[in-house]
């Protein structure tokens, strides 16, 4: 078998591209999402396919679609892999029927989907899709294993947003909101950590937090050890005098107080800040432990304060991201999630700074959407 592996900025353009280069008895082996840069810090996101063909069918004489072009032809790159592949008998054709039929190895991922708190819409529509984009790249015979189709799928309809970008000379301000105790302070020194130390990026820290007097001395203990400018704000009034008082920094962080979605007074009143701070992004913080309706609740809740991402924090307390991956996707299609589904920038893994960070990853987030490996091979051997 003939194999190569191909990048592209989404995965139309590498399957146009295969065909084009592969021609259409090409089979997709695997895809998975890259991403580039320093740490993956700085780096944009690809889709990497692997392809196989039979050597049957060499290259040379397959005729080359003219009608197939990538969208991004400068981000397009056979990385040149040639290799016998022993996995052969399960390649997929590179096909557009679809089937309607689902394979009983894909159904029984269903009950376990609704057992982990999925609704039984979006399990529905996650098994539906898996069956028939697998159907759209092959032939009908199944994969060894469906779970790794099923978390592709999943991780298709996850949004990235991708890190905080700054540029030095230039102030960007930024602002974390969310419900009461989710991490959104640790989440501060987390982040200011790995601009100031990793990046080199010049910082200030500003809290409208003043409804505990706790809540000032934490973020003002972590300005003291990373030695940053820190602002108390206790009025929206006084904001851009703040602002100012921090100088030229390349990043503004901004803290605030925890607020219940379900108080529109709290809500507004932060809104007041916010439109103060005027932040260039605004980061809603939500923990990976929060069910579903909980979820979709802090997301409408908190709509009036216009975040452009999300924070996922806690994800080393949940056994498993399949409640909150349904309820991003949930929130994109309900009138609850108020119909918008943000995308994710940074995950959190524990309580540790500033190690217990990184940016979202979709395709990570979605392998871990059951709790164990363990409980995939009891389900595919039933
Ligand atoms: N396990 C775990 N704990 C976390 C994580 N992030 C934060 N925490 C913990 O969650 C608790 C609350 O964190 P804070 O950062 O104070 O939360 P907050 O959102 O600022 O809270 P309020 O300001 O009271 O609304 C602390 O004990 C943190 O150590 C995480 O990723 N994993
Ligand atoms: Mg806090």
């Amino acid at each position: 078998m003939h194999i190569r592996t191909f990048r592209a900025a989404n995965l139309q353009a590498a399957l146009a591209e295969i065909r084009r280069q592969m021609g259409p008895t090409a089979s997709v082996l695997h895809t998975r999402q890259v991403r580039d840069g320093w740490l993956g810090w700085l780096g944009r996101t690809h889709v990497e396919v692997t392809a196989g063909m039979s050597d049957e069918f060499p290259a040379s004489e397959i005729p080359v679609s003219t009608t197939a072009s990538p969208a991004d032809p400068m981000a397009l790159e056979p990385t040149g892999i040639d290799a016998r592949d022993p996995s052969s008998d399960v390649s997929i054709r590179l096909r557009t029927d679809s089937s309607d039929d689902l394979p009983a190895s894909l159904e029984v991922y269903r009950s376990e989907l609704l057992q982990l708190g999925v609704p039984h819409s979006i399990a529905a529509r996650w098994i539906s899709s898996t069956a028939s984009f697998q159907a759209t790249l092959g032939d009908h015979s199944s994969p060894l294993t469906w779970a790794e189709p099923l978390q592709q799928t999943v991780a298709r309809n996850i949004k990235i947003a991708g890190p905080i970008r700054t540029r030095p000379g230039h102030r960007h301000v930024v602002a974390l909101v969310g419900p009461t105790g989710v991490g959104k302070t640790t989440t501060i020194a987390k982040l200011a950590a790995g601009f100031r130390i990793e990046a080199r990026r010049q910082l200030g820290l500003l809290t409208i937090d003043t409804y505990r007097i706790a809540a000032v001395q934490q973020l003002k203990a972590y300005s003291q050890i990373m030695d940053l400018p820190m602002e108390v704000v206790e009025d929206p009034g006084d904001m851009q005098a703040a602002l100012e008082r921090l100088g030229d920094v390349d990043l503004v962080l901004i803290d605030t107080a925890g607020r219940s979605p379900r108080s529109d007074a709290r809500i507004e009143q932060l809104v007041s800040y916010l439109d103060a701070a005027k932040p260039d992004e605004i980061h809603l913080v939500l923990s990976a432990t929060s069910g579903l309706d909980s979820i979709l609740t802090t997301l409408n809740g908190f709509s009036p304060a216009r975040p452009d991402a999300m924070i996922l924090t806690k994800m080393d307390e949940t056994p498993h991201s399949a409640t909150v991956l349904a309820a991003l996707e949930q929130s994109a299609t309900s009138d609850r999630g108020n119909g918008r589904s943000l995308p994710l920038s940074y995950v959190t893994h524990g309580q540790q700074v500033p190690d217990d960070i990184g940016i979202a990853d979709a395709d990570a987030l979605a392998q871990q959407m059951f709790p164990s490996a363990v409980s995939r091979q009891h389900l595919e051997a039933a």
